[in-house]
């Protein structure tokens, strides 16, 4: 049987909104048909009788490989940062991901960003224990041995400080980058034991509605968890993308609670108290709360809204002169998977939806990606991201008159980048 194979059809980009955003779906066409069709971008040269030159690492034996791995020198430039505290307390503060300079959807472990308040515990594994009691039937102690023999499962998700881009409620556009003012979210496969499990076999009191979580760093940071949430989707996290814990990131177990405010995922994770009411510890009471405009604010926010940042082009970088860029960034809900994306180069105006990568994953970072002919003029670019129920990712106006003038936490507004005619990168308010 012979089929009827259709030649691929020259591409013709297609303007999908102002400013020179392009149709999404002309990445269907593939990569050497958009740069042929648009000119001016990783244009390949045209290869020589010559061939290719011979390097000095083609004739000369290289250096054995480490025993732990690290990235290539080449790639020194590509760390987190940005270890600084607003309180100037040793051991207080967060190193941030460097998201301009990634790519997909998961994060490096060694550049997933942390958050400590005490620095980060030299804990031995064979002398950490997990302490499950208060409305329990039979109180349980736990070695890292002992939680081994538990079934793990896998599961893909991301971890965001419900301080993420705090300096989005300043009055000014503060000049800085994507890792300053969104790097505190970060995306893993984490491996480990369901709580319930480990409920179950503890024995929970019906009366039980609370559990708190405390971690055995210095500041035993203590939060309280809805018995819900614990019962429902909560685990125990030993490893991250197939290693052990970093000790940044909770080494030797943390408590996961998909979605829900990165302080609440307690670290080091050394004690579990069932209880009838929530413990009103200093770390949700003094803090952690999310003000509102009448001046009050209201306690136990836990899930992070939808947000979206543009990590490519973005402070940090610059651009290479007017022609084809492809936009890229990341996308995340507590509330489900991200349903769509848009991406605006004229600070709101119009809006053309971005192409998601696949795979689009429930809770968990998503990448986005637009191609883009930039003429050289100034514009202001944006991203706007829709949940899967629904919610829309609003601006910085709607943001703050929501939570009042004095917030904190949880700025999921929409980020502008303002690129000047001469590809200077800035943060800016539309
Ligand atoms: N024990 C302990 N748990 C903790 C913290 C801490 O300092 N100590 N910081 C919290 C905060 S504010 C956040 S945002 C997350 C950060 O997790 P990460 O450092 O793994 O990114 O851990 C939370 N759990
Ligand atoms: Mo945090």
């Amino acid at each position: 049987m012979r089929r009827n194979r259709s030649k691929p059809q020259p591409v013709k980009p297609e303007m999908a909104a102002g400013n020179g955003l392009l149709d999404r779906r002309l990445f269907l066409q593939g990569g050497g048909a958009v740069a042929a069709a648009l000119g001016g971008f990783a244009i390949p040269e045209s290869a020589t009788a010559a061939g290719l030159p011979i390097e000095p690492w083609m004739t000369t034996l290289g250096p054995d490989p480490l025993l732990y791995d690290r990235p290539s020198r080449f790639e020194k430039d590509v760390v987190r940062g940005d270890w600084a505290s607003r309180t100037g307390f040793p051991g207080v503060g967060s190193l941030r991901t460097p998201h301009h300079l990634l790519t997909g959807t998961i994060t490096p472990n060694g550049l997933f960003f942390t958050r400590c308040h005490t620095g980060i515990p030299d804990i031995d594994p064979d002398k950490h224990r997990l302490l499950i009691h208060g409305l329990v039937k039979r109180p349980l102690i736990f070695s890292m041995e002992t939680l081994a023999r538990y079934p793990m499962e896998s599961r893909i998700y991301f971890l965001e400080c419900g301080g993420n881009g705090e300096l989005l409620y300043d009055d000014k556009p503060t000049q800085v980058g994507v890792r300053r003012l969104a790097g505190q979210v970060g995306c893993a496969e984490w491996t480990g034991v369901k709580l319930s499990i480990l409920m179950d076999e503890a024995g929970v009191d019906p009366k039980a509605k609370w559990v708190s979580a405390e971690g055995a760093d210095a500041v035993g940071m203590t939060r309280s968890i809805p018995l819900s949430k614990i019962m429902d989707d909560a685990f125990i996290a030993l490893y991250q993308n197939g290693e052990r814990l970093m000790p940044s990131n909770g080494y030797p177990m943390r408590l996961f609670l998909p979605g829900f405010e990165g302080n609440m995922q307690v670290k080091y994770l050394r004690r579990i108290r069932v209880s009838e009411m929530p413990t009103m510890s200093r770390d949700e009471t003094s803090k952690y709360t999310l003000t509102r405009p009448d001046g009050k604010s209201s306690q136990f926010n836990y899930q992070m809204e939808a947000k979206s940042v543009i990590t490519q082009p973005s402070p940090d970088l610059m651009m290479k002169g007017p022609g084809f860029y492809e936009i890229s960034g990341l996308a995340w809900s507590a509330y489900g998977k991200v349903a769509k994306v848009d991406v605006s180069a004229d600070g709101g105006k119009s809006w053309a939806p971005a192409a998601l990568q696949q795979p689009v994953l429930s809770l968990a970072l998503t990448r986005f990606r637009l191609p883009w002919q930039w003429d050289g003029r100034p514009v202001v670019l944006q991203s706007r991201v829709t949940d899967e129920p629904g919610y829309v990712q609003p601006t910085r106006e709607q943001m703050i008159a929501n939570r009042g003038r004095w917030a904190n936490y949880h700025a999921n507004c929409i980020i502008s980048w303002g690129i000047n005619e001469k590809g200077e990168i800035k943060h800016v308010y539309a």
